[in-house]
């Protein structure tokens, strides 16, 4: 097997719900104290796994997170029994909410990862991170760091860093803010890092709603992963698209190989498509840069629909299809100019329409819900196995999730003891499913 891209997805966990917690994400803010639907959000998830797995493409998965975050809550000076804590926290409804989102099933913003390809010392270099911004958000980094590590174990292959420093002026959103081009998937590629504001001088940055990457994030994130210069690219994010609610880059860009498919409004260096086109000339390849102008698609067309949170895929044939959100088909605009760009001159040879709605209802849409790690062959074999998508385990994911999650949830709901009770048993038992061992703190300090 060639090089390949392996998408990583994460399972919505037991408490996914609707909390409005993250200030900028239009979707999660009008969705508050609606009530929500864990299993459907589960088995939409692994649908859409399923989906790209028989579409040929390898496909892993990443486990949901231990909540409500008992430890978190442990640390903001509750105590007594797990029972005793969720019902103090909850006179605390949104410091309760923060500890119970099941947030990280959005596993594009679980960490960076540089393939070898691109890296001084030839190994593939995955960065979690720390997701500052939103407090709800930072609760995921060490789980994350845990669960990378014991899925991508060898470290003749694999370099794993830690977080950067919990302060603002390094909040760093992992990939959701980074797009890899390239020739190939085993050449060197053009590791595009796209920030929302410079931390440590006065330039612009939005005002309404937080630029959750910096600068100085996405240039340590580079350093530590021993990128060549002259492969990086830095991009400012538009001020103007992070207040119409695109608070990740990818909201209104995604890019795969030689293809760019942006929407005009999504960065503000509008020299960024003459430094692509010289990098790739540089290469000797072309690229195939899909801007798309305000006439086309507006800007809250593109975030309500969530077009350009499509996956970009490489199929077996070579071809790339859009993995699109249901919500584009739903969408006049958005329909019909897909059905217009199929007949234009690019890889993109299909459309696929996937639900993701309880996801998207919190403001996550397909390519949200996975982390990329283009690995080559050998690489590939030194991944834990137990994660890779296949019949049996689609089979006992989806019986698993009919078992353990419930049909409706209200945020109130967390402060149910027994949903603590029932989402550490689901998760126990897929840790040995997925055969992770020990990753969660309920695991390693024995039940409270
Ligand atoms: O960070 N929503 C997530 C959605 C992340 C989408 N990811 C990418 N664009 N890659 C966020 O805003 C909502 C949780 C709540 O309201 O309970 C939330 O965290």
């Amino acid at each position: 097997m060639p090089t390949t891209e392996i998408n990583f997805d994460g399972i919505p966990g037991p408490t996914h719900n609707y909390a409005g917690l993250s200030v900028g994400n239009l979707a999660s803010v009008a969705h508050t104290n609606s009530p929500s639907y864990p299993k459907q959000a589960a088995l939409q998830g692994l649908a859409k796994m399923k989906f790209l797995a028989d579409l040929g493409l390898s496909q892993a998965v990443l486990p949901p997170h231990e909540r409500p975050d008992i430890l978190a809550l442990r640390h903001l000076g509750f105590s007594g029994s797990d029972a005793q804590i969720l019902k103090s926290a909850s006179r605390h409804p949104t410091l309760l909410a923060s500890c119970g989102s099941a947030s990280a099933m959005w596993a594009a913003n679980a960490a960076t990862v540089s393939p070898s390809a691109d890296t001084a010392d030839h190994r593939v270099h995955i960065t979690p991170a720390n997701l500052q911004t939103q407090f709800h958000r930072s609760l995921e980094a060490p789980t994350t760091a845990a669960v990378l590590k014991a899925i991508f174990a060898d470290e003749s292959a694999f370099a794993h860093h830690d977080p950067l420093p919990g302060s603002s002026q390094f909040g760093d959103e992992g990939a959701a803010n980074h797009t890899r081009l390239g020739r190939s998937y085993d050449d060197p590629g053009l590791e595009i890092f796209v920030f929302g504001r410079h931390a440590m001088d006065n330039q612009s940055s939005p005002a309404r709603f937080p630029a959750r990457q910096t600068l100085e994030a996405s240039q340590a994130v580079s350093r530590l992963h021993g990128l060549e210069a002259k492969n990086v690219m830095f991009i400012q994010q538009n001020p103007m698209a992070i207040e119409a609610g695109a608070f990740h880059n990818d909201v209104v860009a995604v890019g795969n190989l030689n293809v760019l498919f942006y929407h005009s409004s999504a960065f503000a260096d509008f020299g960024a498509a003459k430094q692509i086109r010289e990098w790739f000339e540089r290469s000797e390849c072309s690229p195939c840069l899909i801007e798309v102008q305000e006439e086309q698609i507006p800007l809250a067309d593109a975030v309500s629909s969530y077009l350009f949170n499509s996956q970009l895929v490489q199929l077996p044939d070579q071809t790339m299809a859009l993995i699109a959100p249901a919500e584009c088909r739903e969408n006049v605009r958005t329909r019909t100019f897909l059905e217009g760009l199929l007949n234009q001159d690019t890889p993109i040879r299909k459309v696929h329409y996937v639900d993701v709605r309880q996801s998207m209802n919190n403001g996550g849409g397909p390519a949200c819900l996975r982390l990329r790690v283009v690995l080559t062959e050998r690489e590939r074999g030194l991944v834990n196995p137990g994660v890779f998508l296949n019949d049996g385990l689609y089979a006992s994911l989806k019986g698993w999730i009919e078992r353990h999650y419930r049909d409706r949830l209200l945020p109130a709901d967390l402060a149910d003891s027994m949903l603590l009770e029932e989402s550490r048993r689901a998760l126990d038992e897929l840790t040995q499913l997925l055969k992770l061992g020990s990753i969660y703190p309920f695991q390693r300090a024995g039940r409270g």
